[in-house]
């Protein structure tokens, strides 16, 4: 009965394997790396290209919406219990694709690198592009029929007792709109923290506290917790929530495991909300992606000539992992990375603020950062399009 809502079946062309399995990386010694850099921010440490895989942050914040047929579907629920069932939803399957991926990090994008997505099966497009290096701030924006979805989002790392696991503490809001019931949702993020960094099995666990409210209606709000498990019990990855009305008594309960899908209702009556697609063969050689991430850093012929030069599908080091290139990809790591402090000094001696092409800083009420769209990303692209313009040349 939940078909519509398990994963995206719909494949359309786009390709379903990466070009080459993820490299070996059994000599890469992280010890070294931490030791070398003990009391160190971590974002500010270049790191080998082997700790990556070919997607970077911008690209992770596209990865939270393989699963927007349930704001599809929360456009057209009527009743505001049962429409926050479906954001509380939406929001626990964006954490599903991380469950395989405890192996390697994203890229760190270059200051003022973009990415772009249109999925035509899924009626949306995407933009992002990263505001701030220091620290990385990435923001992002997508448009749909029924929703409007957006975050900037920024990442503090800390590291647990030696190495032993490091935490990675979200700073930011996520944002959805449904024009049709004039709702807003915001939600914070939780804590992610991956395990055993330095030896034995690596795994990935979220944890802590999620509040979804309606800034449009009291109505209701949502509280998710993200249980905090151990590696032997039971309930790892558990999440359990309540859909909460103005008078504090709770209208629906939630239950489910983020990697394995959500449950309305008390067992055995309740009913499946949402549950995440299969994987494709052999993931674990290919970096633990999903079908969905494998496909976005296709650099489809389409849109080849319509993407600005900053979009990371053309980040040749990435490429060049994705193809199982790592010299190369770790000689245009370096090159790239210095081209970039060279840009820096060039503007902090200029006295030239950086300002992000596609997005503005805002401070809302509680004098809280907030990264919107500047509305020119598709206007710009359409007419005169990116090829016309002058773009900043990254690598
Ligand atoms: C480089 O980024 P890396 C550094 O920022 C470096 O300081 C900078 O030079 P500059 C380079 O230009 C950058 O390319 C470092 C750090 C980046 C993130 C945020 O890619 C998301 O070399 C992290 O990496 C999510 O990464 C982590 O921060 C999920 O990309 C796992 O510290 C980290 C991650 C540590 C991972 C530990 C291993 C786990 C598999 O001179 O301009 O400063």
């Amino acid at each position: 009965p939940n078909g519509e809502l398990a994963g995206s079946g719909f494949r359309n062309g786009r390709r379903t394997c990466l070009p080459a399995p993820s490299p070996d990386i059994t000599n890469i010694n992280l010890w070294n790396i931490l030791r070398n850099n003990i009391g160190k921010d971590l974002s500010k440490v270049s790191m080998p290209v082997e700790l990556n895989e070919p997607l970077n942050t911008l690209q992770h914040m596209c990865e939270e919406l393989e699963y927007t047929e349930i704001l599809d579907k929360a456009a057209d629920t009527i009743d505001p219990y049962e429409r926050m069932v479906l954001v509380a939803a939406f929001v626990v399957s964006g954490y599903s694709s991380t469950y395989y991926r405890a192996g390697s990090k994203p890229f760190n994008p270059l200051l003022g690198e973009t990415y772009e997505c249109i999925r035509e099966d899924k009626g949306l497009c995407f933009f992002a592009e990263q505001v701030s290096h220091h620290p990385p701030i990435s923001a992002c924006h997508c448009e749909s029929k029924k929703f409007t979805f957006w975050q900037g989002k920024r990442c503090q790392m800390e590291e647990q007792i030696l190495g032993k696991s490091m935490e990675i503490l979200p700073i930011g809001t996520v944002n959805v709109m449904l024009p049709r019931f004039g709702d807003h949702y915001e939600w914070n993020k939780v804590t992610t923290c991956i395990h055993n960094i330095l030896s034995g099995r690596r795994w990935i666990e979220h944890y802590g506290e999620i509040t979804i409210r309606n800034n449009r209606s009291s109505a209701c709000i949502c509280k998710l917790t993200f249980v905090k498990g151990n590696y032997w019990s039971s309930n790892v990855n558990e999440v359990q929530g309540v859909v909460i009305d103005q008078e504090g008594k709770v209208v629906h309960r939630l239950f489910g495991k983020w990697h394995e899908g959500l449950y309305c209702g008390v067992p055995p009556s309740a009913k499946c909300v949402w549950r995440p697609g299969s994987m494709p063969t052999d993931y674990e050689l290919y970096y633990g992606f999903t079908r969905f991430a494998i496909e976005l850093n296709e650099l489809c012929p389409e849109i080849k000539d319509l993407l600005p030069p900053t979009d990371a599908r053309f980040r040749p080091d990435q490429r060049y992992l994705e193809e199982g290139k790592v010299e190369q990809a770790s000689a245009e790591k370096q090159r790239i990375e210095d081209l970039q402090r060279t840009r820096r000094k060039w503007q902090e001696e200029n006295n030239v603020k950086h300002q992000p092409r596609f997005f503005k800083k805002v401070i809302d009420a509680n004098q809280r950062e907030r990264w919107v769209s500047n509305n020119t990303y598709w206007e710009l692209r359409k007419a005169p399009g990116f090829n016309k313009l002058e773009n900043p040349q990254l690598w």
